[in-house]
């Protein structure tokens, strides 16, 4: 049975004993992000703050909800899958592409939890929720940081979910870091700014882990995140209408704020710790997202999440949903590889592939570079197919060992970059013209049989001595 509402999922959580309850009062503002990050790095179990200074017990905050656990650092990610805990990285990623390529509409109901409280004009304040202001060299208090913006293209009716961080400006606005290559802001860009016309936008926060985990998986422009939603639950998502905007909500959802981007408008935003795991970039102008109508449920639970150097739970999830999708985008291109992984820092992709002719290293990075998830990606290292790219020890010997430094490291000039690069200079990141570079970790093509035999159990014996030393394991006294 797929989880019906993040609290669904939570109760899943205590009885694996991987939620914790906070019920000392802490401060929403500082100590509640510091003790998010510390009990994140020693592997805690995710955190349910009951009791935020100054708000009443009935404002509850969720973190670390698919967060680096023990002993394997993706169980809880397993759990939100409802796959068994130990599953390893290249099946999680696997799986998940299994599932999108099954997706599931969703189903339009009359009434929701989500409708418990309405409020609308006037009467919203945002900060009666408990927005913790997590660090100290964040620009403000963040309200979303683990949630669903959905808008419509008004031309093709295409209806996507991104997650955009949003810094509460006030009571009624919010901030929206809004770079033009993603589908939403790219829909306000183009499609509605451009005519001088306010685009409607729900921002959708706390839902069943396969709504926000669709809403971060970088897929490609057209799709319908909430059909993947659908898929990676096996069932519809339930949707209802909103109280005063065309759009349609999970039903479930703690705490829906309806409302519109107005053309024109920027105010300063950020910074925010951001998933490459720095403060990368300053305060910057960007589009405002006014509030008209909070629906809410009774007792309503906030979840958040504090990007930052990996492993934490944005991270690690965005990188999972990203190697899916890119894995689909690629299959779908038809040029042969073995598997492909975007790393937790968002940085890299390493991809496996046997090499089919010479320079087809070029083939595969370009192919990356064109894909959405490709776009902003700096670094890609290319290794053989014996090399598995969720192993960074392995990936390491392959770039220390096959990488000739003259060779083959082929620099891109001026590729796409932004501002969230921490290695770009002050003046590359305000113009955004930075530099790529492709790694090959592979031997050249040509050389054949001339290869370096590797020495390790697969490739320095005889395949019948292998069988037969495996038939045996168990008989020398092995388990
Ligand atoms: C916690 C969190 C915050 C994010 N904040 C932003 C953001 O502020 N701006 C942005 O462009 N992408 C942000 N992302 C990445 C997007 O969610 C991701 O690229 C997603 O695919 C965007 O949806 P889209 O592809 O439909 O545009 C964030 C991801 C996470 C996990
Ligand atoms: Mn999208």
């Amino acid at each position: 049975m797929p989880y019906a509402d993040l609290r669904a999922y939570m109760d899943r959580l205590e009885k694996e004993g991987d939620l914790k309850r906070i019920k000392t009062e802490v401060d929403w503002n500082l100590e509640l992000g510091a003790i998010m990050r510390r009990a994140n790095d020693l592997r805690e179990p995710a955190l349910l703050f009951e009791k935020i200074k100054g708000y009443p017990s009935d404002y509850k905050v969720l973190a670390n909800l698919v967060g680096a656990s023990k002993p394997n650092v993706f169980a809880r990610v397993c759990l939100s899958l409802e796959l068994p805990v130990n599953t390893p990285a290249p099946e999680i990623i696997e799986e998940i592409v299994r599932r999108f390529e099954h997706p599931v509409k969703p189903v339009l109901v009359d009434k929701g939890p989500c409708k418990e409280n309405i409020i609308k004009g006037d009467a919203i304040n945002l900060l009666k929720l408990p927005v913790p202001h997590f660090r100290g060299y964040d620009g403000g208090r963040f309200i979303g940081t683990w949630h669903t913006d959905i808008t419509r293209d008004p031309d093709s009716g295409w209806v996507n979910w991104g997650m955009y961080r949003h810094m509460v400006h006030d009571g009624r606005s919010i901030g929206w870091l809004a770079n033009p290559g993603q589908h939403g802001p790219g829909m306000y860009y183009r499609r509605y700014e451009a005519k001088g016309e306010a685009m409607p936008m729900a921002v959708v926060i706390g839902t069943d882990p396969a709504c926000a985990s669709a809403s971060m998986s970088l897929v490609a422009s057209g799709v319908n995140e909430v059909d993947l939603a659908g898929g990676l639950r096996g069932e519809p998502v339930q949707l209802v209408k909103c109280e005063t905007i065309d759009l349609e909500v999970p039903a479930t959802a703690e705490i829906v704020l309806e409302g519109e981007v107005l053309p024109g408008e920027r105010r300063p935003e950020g910074p925010f710790g951001e998933y490459a795991g720095y403060f990368a970039s300053d305060k910057g102008l960007q589009p405002v997202f006014r509030v008209n109508c909070v629906t809410h449920r009774n007792q309503p639970i906030l979840p958040v999440s504090t990007p930052g150097k990996p492993f934490d739970d944005t991270t690690f999830v965005y990188s999972l949903y990203g190697s899916a999708a890119l894995t689909m985008e690629l299959r779908k291109m038809g040029f042969p590889f073995k598997s492909v992984y975007l790393t937790p820092s968002m940085m890299a992709v390493i991809i496996s592939a046997k090499e089919t002719y010479p320079g087809y290293v070029h083939t595969l990075s370009s192919a990356i570079w064109g894909t959405k998830v490709g776009v902003y990606r700096p670094v890609v290292i290319v290794v053989g197919d014996d090399v598995d790219v969720t192993n960074m020890d392995e990936v390491m010997w392959a770039l220390t060992t096959r990488v000739h430094p003259v060779r083959d490291i082929h620099v891109k000039k001026r590729a796409p970059s932004h501002a969230l690069f921490p290695f770009l200079s002050p003046e590359e990141r305000a113009t955004h013209t930075g530099a790529a570079v492709c790694y090959d970790a592979t031997f050249p093509f040509e050389w054949k049989e001339n290869t370096p035999r590797i020495a390790d159990f697969e490739h320095a014996w005889p395949e019948e001595i292998q069988n037969l030393v495996l038939s045996r394991w168990k008989e020398y006294g092995f388990k």
